[in-house]
């Protein structure tokens, strides 16, 4: 293994692309290494640039492995960083990880992004500023000026400190649904707060359209930092959706600075997700 890792970095070069929508983009070529394990796509292509524009189609492909002698074209659904041990000396081959990846942005220093609502109870998100302490409450220790706190109603940082939702804190009931991401690791993060009965107030991580991970607050307006482990859905889209059912008593939720191993790649827009939460 330690001589495969020396020849991998003697052989790694940077090629640039030209991609099927022309914009130029960078990989990381690795000559005489191929990824094996993870191909869900196996086809001739008449030279690589063809493989390269079939992995950018494809939803799910991650890298892929180019076979220039028997020109054969093989799509990946992982990355050598997440599986470093399958990626195999074979001099035929070489492998590319495509690089068309962004971090995601779900701290709401930049508004609410493509978060969808539904019903009221977040329709005035994200609030500015420690709103909370305004009314004497303890501080929602928030990360930098912007969260999401379904009893919050400052929607500028001009608007009156203190503000309430104008239905009152608790009565307001809906869903605030994350744009969709990759899972690439072992952990997400996030900060919550607000009511703590999981089976009515909570966030949850969808994976598949079924709902495979639930955590709430802890009663208190005060957001703690909570995480889940994800690696048995590494290489999957997910979402996560702030849930409030409840009308009743600390009947609200608050949120902010989603993270950890999660990428938002450029072409993951709605259409495309929708489509692999179809399949
Ligand atoms: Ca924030």
């Amino acid at each position: 293994m330690q001589g495969d890792m020396i020849r991998l970095v003697i052989f790694a070069s940077i090629l640039d692309y030209a991609s099927a929508n022309g914009q130029c983009r960078t990989a990381i070529n690795i000559q005489g290494m191929r990824l094996e394990g993870f191909v869900f796509s196996r086809m001739s292509a008449s030279a690589p640039h063809i493989c390269d524009v079939r992995c950018e189609r494809e939803i799910a492909c991650q890298s892929y492995n180019y076979n220039r002698k028997e020109k054969i074209c093989e799509l990946n659904n992982r990355t050598k960083e997440a599986r470093s041990g399958r990626l195999r000396l074979d001099p035929a081959w070489f492998y590319i990880k495509r690089l068309n990846e962004r971090a995601c942005n779900f701290d709401f220093e930049d508004g609410i992004g493509g978060w969808e609502t539904t019903g009221t109870a977040f329709i005035y998100q994200p609030t500015f500023g420690d709103n909370p302490i305004a009314r004497g409450r303890e501080s929602a220790k928030l990360q930098g000026d912007w969260w999401v706190g379904g009893a919050e109603n400052r929607p500028r940082k001009g608007s009156p400190p203190g503000g309430q939702h104008p239905d009152g804190s608790d009565p307001p009931r809906g869903t605030l649904t994350s744009p969709c991401f990759r899972i690439v690791g072992k952990n997400i993060s996030f900060l919550i707060g607000g009511g703590c009965n999981v089976s009515v107030i909570r966030v949850e991580l969808i994976v598949n359209n079924q709902t495979v991970r639930k955590e709430t607050g802890n009663c208190e307006e005060t957001m703690h930092r909570k995480s889940w482990h994800v690696e048995e859905y590494i290489g999957q889209i997910a979402r996560v959706r702030l849930l409030d059912e409840t009308a009743c008593c600390w009947g609200h939720i608050n949120f902010d600075d989603l993270k950890g191993d999660i990428i938002c790649p450029h072409d993951l827009d709605k259409e495309k997700c929708e489509e692999v939460e179809r399949a």
